[in-house]
């Protein structure tokens, strides 16, 4: 459970870390769904480097995690990440994407960015995003840790963001097995990996406000199969309940008797 002192932590910092939160068989299936997802990517697009997002192929790039394993739709709806995600959005949340980064020796940094503004128009007065970065490694400054711009999650547009972001950032360092909590304005990106020998896998967990696009279109990306394995909580949460953005309903019953009451 997110206590008290995390969640101020979100509020100030704009992310918080539980360690412990992933160990033994879980742990192990996170990281052999993590390799069949590189089995699959390297079979079906023939390769796991995206160019457009890092700067040479010591980045691997793993796309559309819940089509690949039940473990990855486990952890998306896991209660203390739910609980987390709900801390900094709300009740009404979606799952929007979950990718892996694998950091190899030699890897360079992405250009910083922000998740929100992935995906949502500037002014950004609240968060809309937040992401759960799951610790598949200890997680350290050398082997690449992510890099955060402290107090970023306050920028408004982009017009804050300094010329020398880069140089102000710090990393997030966690053990194996930790999530992170990153609310979806706090700008980052990937470190170098400066060792010769680690390996440094993290997971990127998506999610956003239910009145927000999601970044994948997941009836469409989910095989039908995943689909059908899906319980009905997990569905709701990909958006594939029949119907989609209804909660304005409410609202206009509310609007109607206020007009009844005035006419
Ligand atoms: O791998 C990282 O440390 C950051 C990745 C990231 O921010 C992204 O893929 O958008």
């Amino acid at each position: 459970m997110i206590d008290e002192a995390q969640r101020e932590q979100l509020r100030e910092e704009g992310f918080c870390i539980f360690p412990g939160a992933l160990s033994g068989r879980d742990l192990d299936r996170a990281r052999t769904g993590l390799d069949h997802g590189i089995a699959v990517t390297e079979r079906t697009l023939g390769t796991t480097h995206i160019p457009s997002l890092d700067p040479n192929a010591a980045n691997i790039r793993i796309n559309n995690l819940p089509a690949i394993d039940p473990i990855f739709i486990e952890l998306l709806l896991r209660q203390d990440a739910l609980d987390a995600v709900r801390a900094v959005l709300g009740e009404h949340i979606l799952v929007s994407n979950f990718t892996a980064n694998i950091a190899l020796p030699g890897s360079g940094s992405m250009k910083l960015h922000s998740d929100q503004a992935l995906t949502v128009p500037p002014p950004w007065p609240h968060p809309w995003a937040c992401n759960i970065i799951w610790c598949l490694d200890d997680v350290t400054e050398a082997n690449g840790a992510t890099r955060y711009l402290p107090q970023s999650h306050r920028f408004r547009s982009l017009e804050d963001v300094p010329a020398d972001a880069i140089d102000a950032t710090l990393p997030f360092e966690a053990p194996a097995g930790s999530f992170i909590v990153m609310e979806g304005r706090l700008w980052h990106t990937s470190g170098k990996n400066t060792t010769s020998d680690e390996r440094r896998r993290m997971m990127f967990a998506y999610y956003s406000s239910d009145f927000i696009r999601q970044q994948m279109n997941w009836a469409f990306t989910l095989p039908a199969e995943v689909q059908a394995e899906m319980s009905r909580a997990a569905r709701h949460l990909f958006g594939l309940a029949p119907m989609g953005n209804t909660r304005i309903g409410a609202q206009l019953t509310t609007l109607d008797d206020g007009a009844h009451q005035r006419a």
